[in-house]
């Protein structure tokens, strides 16, 4: 922002609020939340604002709104959609949420989580395990993604199978409204028909409604009893047919099942020191399946054995490893968490966060991967992720040896013709990563006519002057 007799005197006023160690000025302070951590979206920032309480906050908003000073809201900035990022003229304003860091309350009957905004999920899921409970949202960048983001962009991840998405589990929010007004909707009732349902207006919302300061999370008992399988199939259709298999057996204990291809699986093998194989040979297709209980031994490892044995037997299944100590399962799960920090590393990567019916996977991957390498001969695509919900991180690798940014270049086409073969399976074009500031322009073609109508009315009515996150979200 330029140095104008308008914007000295709000950071003045903002400082006033916050304190020195609320605001950051410095270039080298504010550079790291300028950029996103893939390093694809570059703004700029005059100043970095990092409010210790809900009331500081909205009384930063109150005065941004007063001067007519967009802001744009951030947790740990893990978004992969460059949904936290300022634009490139450094007009908006970052403001922070990781000061907001307070675990206010755990109810172990209720099963609920009061938290506030900046606390890490990682510290989250800790908060709830010490109490015997589950915070049943795990996500690769949890060590580092906070509360607010995570629900700002209703994250999913690797348990969306059980215990639905971070929507599912919001039973109340605290949020600051984009004129400051703070709305304290922190119940933690689960049943409360008392008009629109304000809460889930504002997950998903990526910020352009208003910050989330609290949240009042659903918990689920600790699970007492885990077994967890990395398997080899020779195709996708067999994976689904694992997962049914798993699904018949006792949907009510299957957490986890995700897909990693051998191609993505191979690069993380290379990439990530210490990543190891636990299959004698490798396979086309991998399938991670975790069953968890809270019952102490509660038959998850038999049960496990009795759906593989089978699947082997019938040849669904080419071979399989059943972790037998919590180090062996943290190493499996590491194979699956490490495949976007091991694409990262094996060169440029376009990413497709992407939806269809889990019984559309097989035939949305075979037509998705014919349409992407006639679009890019040598392309490498790495499709991964969330099979049990249907959600698959349709990556594509540059081609060896390919001038990265050129690849880069190709994104939008590449997303065109990923997004045609979602479209035949009505499917989503964003999952789980949200719309930030990379799909805005495909929100017409998805969501034109009266739903969109319905997003800009609402954002009107909330925003009026649109400062916030403006540019995200909406196109
Ligand atoms: C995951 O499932 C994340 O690991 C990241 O959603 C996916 O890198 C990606 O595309
Ligand atoms: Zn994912």
């Amino acid at each position: 922002m330029p140095d104008t007799a308008l914007t000295l005197p709000l950071l003045d006023q903002i400082r006033a609020v916050v304190g020195d160690r609320g605001l950051l000025t410095e270039a080298s302070d504010t550079a790291p939340y300028a950029q996103d951590w893939r390093k694809l979206f570059q703004g700029s920032t005059r100043a970095v604002i990092r409010p210790g309480t809900t009331r500081e906050l909205a009384e930063v908003v109150r005065l941004c709104a007063a001067a007519g000073a967009p802001i744009v809201p951030q947790g740990g900035n893990t978004s992969m959609v460059g949904g936290a990022v300022p634009n490139e003229d450094g007009s908006e304003l970052v403001l922070s949420t990781a000061r907001l860091n307070r675990i206010r309350d755990l109810d172990p009957v209720d099963m609920t989580l009061t938290i506030e905004a900046g606390v890490t999920l990682k510290a989250a899921q800790l908060a709830a395990a010490e109490r015997n409970c589950l915070l049943p949202l795990s996500i690769s960048s949890e060590g580092t993604a906070q509360i607010g983001g995570v629900l700002a962009v209703n994250a999913g991840g690797n348990n969306t199978v059980r215990y639905g998405n971070a929507r599912d589990l919001v039973l109340g929010l605290e949020v600051v409204l984009p004129d400051g007004t703070i709305w304290n909707g922190l119940r933690r009732l689960r049943k409360d028909n008392t008009g629109y349902c304000l809460r889930q207006l504002f997950v998903g919302s990526e910020g352009t409604l208003g910050i989330i300061t609290a949240a009042v999370l659903k918990l689920a008992p600790a699970p007492k009893d885990i077994a967890v399988a990395f398997c080899g199939v020779d195709s996708v259709d067999n994976a689904l047919q694992l997962f049914a298999r798993f699904q018949s057996h006792d949907a009510s204990a299957l957490s986890a099942f995700e897909l990693m291809s051998g191609l993505g699986t191979d690069f993380v093998l290379k990439n990530i020191p210490n990543a190891v194989l636990p299959l004698a040979e490798k396979a086309p297709f991998y399938c991670l399946v975790e069953l968890a209980t809270p019952r102490p031994n509660g038959g998850m490892r038999p049960a496990i054995e009795e759906v593989l044995e089978k699947a082997l037997e019938d040849g669904v299944v080419l071979d399989a490893a059943i972790a037998e100590s919590d180090a062996q399962r943290a190493a499996i799960w590491r194979l699956r968490e490490e495949h976007s920090e091991a694409q990262k590393r094996e060169g440029a990567s376009v990413k497709n966060d992407v939806s269809v019916p889990v019984s559309k996977v097989p035939a949305f991957i075979r037509k998705a991967t014919i349409a992407c390498e006639a679009l890019i001969p040598g392309v490498r695509c790495v499709p991964f992720g969330h099979m049990g919900d249907g959600n698959i991180h349709f990556n594509l690798e540059q081609p060896v040896g390919a001038d990265p940014a050129w690849f880069l270049d190709q994104d939008h086409a590449i997303m065109e013709v990923v997004n045609e073969v979602v479209r035949e399976y009505d499917g989503s074009f964003s999952a789980e990563h949200g719309i930030g500031k990379l799909k805005p322009y495909l929100m017409p073609d998805w969501r034109g006519g009266t739903e969109l109508a319905i997003m800009q009315r609402i954002k009107a009515a909330l925003d009026p002057a649109g400062i916030m996150n403006p540019g995200k979200v909406l196109p």
